[in-house]
């Protein structure tokens, strides 16, 4: 971290103003070399300078240079931001003076590296910041808002305290000996506190689905026998001709897809290739992808034919979508019942006809329902919300709950210790703290570059 790094910060393109960010302790001194106006050296921090980036005595674009001296800045370190007119070739030519002059070029997420790795922030806040970039609706846009003001690190800080407090008495009971019974006590006094962290835990990650449904949306599945109508109702829910609709059984074969926003939360949509048996190659490949996307998918959207009895085909799916979360859409209901639904056995049951556009708010509501979205959107906005950090604290649980059985075993305090330290572990590497050096580079390296 000892090099002064620099980046493009806005997107590559034409706009109307571009920045170059450029952070580390020669910051100011390699801007100034290019720089025509104030000596950067003895301006006061936090001070925007009008001037010109030159090269030898060459004008090359007029500019705003934003000189924030450490500790105060995004990284922790020295920080220059140059704004200049947004042109490609000027903005490139002056990164290229940079370098020129002693900057490295900056790696994808650096300048949040840096910020962790100053401990200006921990990992979930600097994952909260591609959070912010990526969002794609307001609600996971507050959600990532949250985690970056470190509501969420609080979360597992806190747990991190309650386990520490374990741990020191646990501590003074081994360096304490003499007292009579200390075993007895301590087992006492600690099983009532684990309880309470597990619970607290298991509510967490309870929440972070929650959390990864704001964050990821619903992978939304439209299943069923070919001419059922699905292609029909993604068109409803898309307010578009997006899927080609025929008579033809075996229409759609790859699948299509479209994303609408229900109560905030975002639905990707997915159209099938309707499920039969089939000589064609191409339709087998689709029919196959739609099977298979049946596991991956968090809804199920099972289309069935009023007009047309059940047939063997659809039992078998039946049984596979029975397992997921799903929704039984009766479809083309303008046409005489010959589908004998009371047999089915299936739940959450939509009458629609997709082409007299009847029953999509039904349908929309059932959603809501079914994952509480009208709840979301009550809620604090506090969760986990990435698989790294569940993942951890789902291991961290396991942890306190073989410590939890421990006790009940009647095993010494120092067994029942390692547990709790190693929990304890993984909560802090949740926050970043001890994190392995290749995991960190390719945590970072899906940032975009200059942030
Ligand atoms: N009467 C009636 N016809 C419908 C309804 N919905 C769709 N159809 C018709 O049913 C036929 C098949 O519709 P699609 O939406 O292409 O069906 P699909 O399930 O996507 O079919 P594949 O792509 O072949 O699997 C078309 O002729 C539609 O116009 C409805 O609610 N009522
Ligand atoms: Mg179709």
């Amino acid at each position: 971290m000892d090099d002064t790094i620099a980046a493009i910060s806005t997107s590559s393109g034409v706009g109307a103003i571009s920045i170059i960010r450029v952070s580390g302790k020669d910051s100011i001194q390699i801007v100034n070399k290019i720089f025509k106006g104030k000596n950067l050296n003895n301006v006061k921090t936090h001070t925007i300078n009008y001037g010109y980036i030159v090269e030898k005595e060459k004008k090359i674009d007029e500019v705003l240079v934003t000189v924030m001296k450490a500790p105060k800045t995004f990284t922790a370190e020295d920080t220059v931001e140059i704004n200049c007119h947004g042109g490609i070739i000027t903005t490139k030519k002056i990164l290229e003076l940079l370098i020129l002059n002693g900057c490295r070029l900056a790696e994808p997420g650096e300048f949040t590296k840096r910020a962790y790795l100053n401990e200006r922030i921990d990992l979930l806040e600097a994952e909260a910041v591609m959070d912010i970039i990526n969002s794609k609706t307001e609600k996971s846009l507050s959600l990532a808002i949250n985690q970056l003001s470190g509501n969420t690190s609080n979360l597992i800080n806190k747990l991190k305290e309650k386990e520490l407090k374990i741990l020191s008495n646990i501590e003074v009971n081994i360096d304490y000996p003499e007292y009579e019974d200390i075993e007895v006590l301590t087992n006492d006094k600690i099983l009532p506190k684990l309880e309470e962290i597990k619970e607290e835990m298991k509510d967490i990650i309870k929440n972070s689905e929650e959390g990864k449904l704001i964050k990821e949306g619903i992978n939304t599945a439209i299943i069923g026998r070919p001419n059922v109508g699905k292609s029909s109702l993604l068109n409803l829910l898309l307010e578009e001709e997006k899927a080609i609709v025929t008579d033809i059984e075996g229409t759609t074969r790859d699948i299509i897809e479209g994303k609408i926003v229900l109560n905030g939360i975002i639905l990707n949509i997915l159209d099938t290739a309707g499920i039969r048996k089939t000589d064609n190659i191409v339709e087998e490949i689709g029919v196959k992808k739609s099977i298979e996307l049946i596991d991956k998918s968090d809804l199920i959207l099972f289309v069935l034919n009023n007009n047309e009895q059940l047939t063997e085909e659809e039992m078998n799916i039946m049984e596979k979508v029975k397992e997921k979360k799903y929704i039984t859409i009766i479809n083309k209901c303008d046409l005489e019942n010959k589908l004998e639904i009371e047999k089915l056995n299936l739940k959450n049951i939509i009458y629609m006809s997709t082409l007299n556009k009847e029953g999509i708010i039904e349908l929309k509501n059932k959603i809501i329902e079914i994952y509480d979205l009208e709840e979301i959107e009550n809620n604090d906005m506090t969760y986990l919300n990435n698989a790294r950090s569940i993942a951890l604290l789902k291991e961290s649980l396991n942890l306190v709950e073989n410590a939890i059985k421990n006790i009940k075993n009647a095993f010494p305090i120092d067994i029942v210790e390692i547990d709790i330290k190693e929990s304890c572990t993984k909560l802090n590497e949740i926050l970043g703290e001890n994190y392995n050096e290749n995991l960190l580079n390719e945590l970072f390296s899906n940032f975009c570059l200059g942030k």
